[in-house]
This record gives C-alpha cells, structure tokens and sequence, in this order.
C-alpha cells in the first residue's frame, strides 16, 4: 500500500516489486557509464544546511508564483515519456495527482492520452513538452492543438539532437521491437501489471503523435523511445526557437539549457523560462549536474526569465537546497514516476505529499518559515 511509503526510495521499492523489468529499467536506467546519474545524487550531499534558530515557525509557507500562477510547493512534475506502460492511462493519473497537489503538470509529447483528454479529465494546470522532430509542421500542430486546449506554458527538449546511448535498451530487446526471452519470462511473473496495461487491448499506443511513426509502429512496445529517437531532428538550433517563439504566443520554455552564455540568448529571443537539465543522466553521459551549475546561470539572468531545474530530486531538503540558491521551482522527474508505478494515481500523489511534507519539516528546521526568504546564507559547499 503505497500510503505506507515514507520515502520516494520506498516507492521506488514497490515500483520495483510491481513493475517488469523493461519497464523499471527504463525508468531507472541512465546513459553509458551513468557518471551524470550518479552525480545528480551526490551533489546534494556536498551542499550543507546552516540553518538559523531562535524564530517562530509555527506558520510555514512553501508557494510560489510560476508564470502569473500560484502553485503550492516549489516543484512541479516534469515531462517523463511512456506512463502508460507504468500505470493504465499512467498519463491522466500523473495530472490528476498533480492537481490534487496543487501544483502544474507538463505532458510529455509521447503520451498514450491525448493532450486535450489529458487536460479534460485531469483540472490539472497542464504545461506541454515537444521535441523538434523533423518535421516542423508537425511540432507546430502540437502548438496548435496546445494553445486550442487552453495549455499556457510550452516547453521545448533540446538536449536531444541525438538519442543518448542507454545500453539497457540493447540489453533488453532481441530486435528493436521484440523483448528478449529473459524479459519475457519476467513480464509474465508480473500478471497484476499484464491485467492492469495489457488487458483488453494489449500495448497503449501514442496519443499525440500523429503520422510520426507509420501506423503499425504506433503501439508503446519493444524500444519505442529509441525508435522514436530517429525522428528527432538534429538540426535543432537557435533559428528553431525562434521560429517557435514566432508561432506560440503563450509563454516558452527550453529544457536543457546548461551555460550562461545559452541562458543569456533565450532572454535575447523572449524565451520565458529555463529547465537547467541533464535529462536525468539519459542523454549525455559526463554532463555536470544542474546544482553545479545553477548559482552562475541565476546570478546571469534572474529577474530576465524563470529559472527551473530537475535531476537528482529526491527528498524536500534537495527541493529547498536548489530554492535557496536561485531557483523558480523544480521539475521532478523519477521521484513522481516511481510514485505512479508504485501504485498509479496513488502513488504519484504519495510522493507529491511526502515531498511537501518534506519541505516543510526543512524549512522549520532551517528556521526560515517562508520559502521567499531562502538564500544561499542557509547553505554551505563542502569541499569535495
Ligand atoms: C522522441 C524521443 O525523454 C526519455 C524520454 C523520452 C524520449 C523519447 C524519444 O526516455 O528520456
């Protein structure tokens, strides 16, 4: 019962126990040597607490103001593809445990619900997330399709010109589309999970992409993502977000960005907000954390656009570690994916309450009782 869990580690246990491997392991699983995904964790234990002491904390505040918009807590759910393979319609329970949470969920464009179901069934304050694909009108019908169904925040991935190299895919499948007989055997000690996404009409399939995979390639099987990954254009740059920034006219954000320098060109263009990211460790292998990066790029361009950030969110004390040095709000990637393969809507609004409650208990022990006034006076960098 996931209301048992007391942390995102005991989710990630039951996600573990309930979930096949194919399916864990891509949730888990990061690029190459996995130096990034390891590094997203430890960074946190060189940043230290100094907190203060002697002030009334008896009323707490963890909001902010994202875009003209109150959220709740100072994190939001990221864009994380294939829910639908963790939990039935994974992408519906995902926003609606957002909206219970009170705080914005961004849709990924491979989703198996639609966007404008997504945004029906869910109340949720949905952001929508697209990759430049190759074919530009298609990335602006999701435009379209976002703005008609009332979505306010865009969000654009560009750090994946190229599909990272995550050998657990090769690992795991015979032929791209065919899981090996070890993964076989596995699905089949899992018949909660067989009922649960399979029954009745077997694999999900994409909901929002259109004719981008031809129309027996639709279903979420065998390794979608890396197949998927060809149609990513490489030729993603700075023209694009112009052009982007030329037909949307909510508000944009990029996810990826990691330098100064990048940071300081999407204020240039009227970009909104930044993701600092590494794509959880997925995509480029040996890529610094965000946390390593953020105090430069806030010190740059605050004020100038939103600055987010995800990778390595695992407990409240990182959520306030990253709000004291700068950020807007972070973005949570796994912590709210075991939640959902855990124990489905459930699950996911587990983890978005032991985070606020985690929040919580830190800012009272920092004795800082409003969110506003974290800064980096409450933390120090240990020497490594
Ligand atoms: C079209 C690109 O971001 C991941 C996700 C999904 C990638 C989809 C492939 O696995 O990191």
């Amino acid at each position: 019962d996931v209301q048992r869990a007391q942390s995102i580690e005991e989710l990630r246990a039951m996600a573990r126990k309930r979930v096949p491997n194919f399916c864990f392991e891509y949730v888990e699983g990061g690029a190459e040597e996995e130096i990034s995904l390891r590094h997203n964790r430890e960074v946190f234990t060189r940043i230290g607490f100094l907190p203060r002491t002697l002030v009334d904390v008896s009323v707490r505040r963890q909001g902010r103001r994202l875009f003209g918009q109150d959220i709740a807590s100072p994190f939001l759910i990221g864009p994380t593809g294939f829910s639908g393979l963790l939990a039935r319609e994974g992408d519906v329970a995902m926003a609606s445990a957002a909206a219970s949470a009170g705080v914005p969920f961004v849709l990924t464009n491979v989703s198996t619900t639609s966007l404008e179901e997504v945004v029906r069934r869910s109340g949720a304050q949905v952001w929508q997330q697209v990759y430049l694909y190759r074919d530009r009108a298609f990335v602006a019908s999701v435009a379209q399709r976002a703005q008609a169904a009332g979505i306010g925040v865009l969000v654009l991935t560009t750090d994946s010109a190229v599909y990272g190299k995550r050998e657990w895919d090769a690992r795991n499948f015979s032929s791209p589309r065919r899981l090996d007989w070890r993964n076989k055997l596995d699905v089949l000690r899992h018949p909660r999970w067989l009922i649960d996404i399979l029954y009745p009409h077997g694999f999900p399939r994409f909901a929002n992409l259109g004719d981008l995979l031809p129309p027996d390639q639709t279903s979420v099987r065998g390794a979608a993502a890396a197949i998927l990954g060809q149609s990513l254009s490489a030729a993603l740059d700075w023209a694009d977000v112009q052009w982007l920034r030329g037909i949307w006219p909510g508000k944009l954000v990029l996810k990826g960005v990691m330098q100064v320098e990048d940071a300081q060109r999407a204020v240039a263009l009227g970009v909104d907000g930044i993701v600092l990211s590494n794509h959880g460790g997925r995509q480029l292998d040996g890529a610094l954390s965000t946390m390593d990066v953020l105090p430069e790029v806030v010190a740059a361009v605050k004020g100038q656009l939103t600055v987010m950030l995800d990778g390595g969110f695992r407990r409240g004390a990182d959520i306030v570690k990253a709000i004291a040095l700068g950020a807007d709000a972070v973005l949570l990637g796994r912590a709210t994916t075991y939640g959902l393969a855990a124990g489905g809507q459930a699950g996911a609004t587990r983890a978005l309450e032991i985070l606020r409650s985690e929040v919580d208990r830190v800012l009272a022990l920092l004795a800082c009782p409003d969110i506003d006034q974290l800064d980096a006076s409450y933390l120090r960098r240990l020497q490594a």
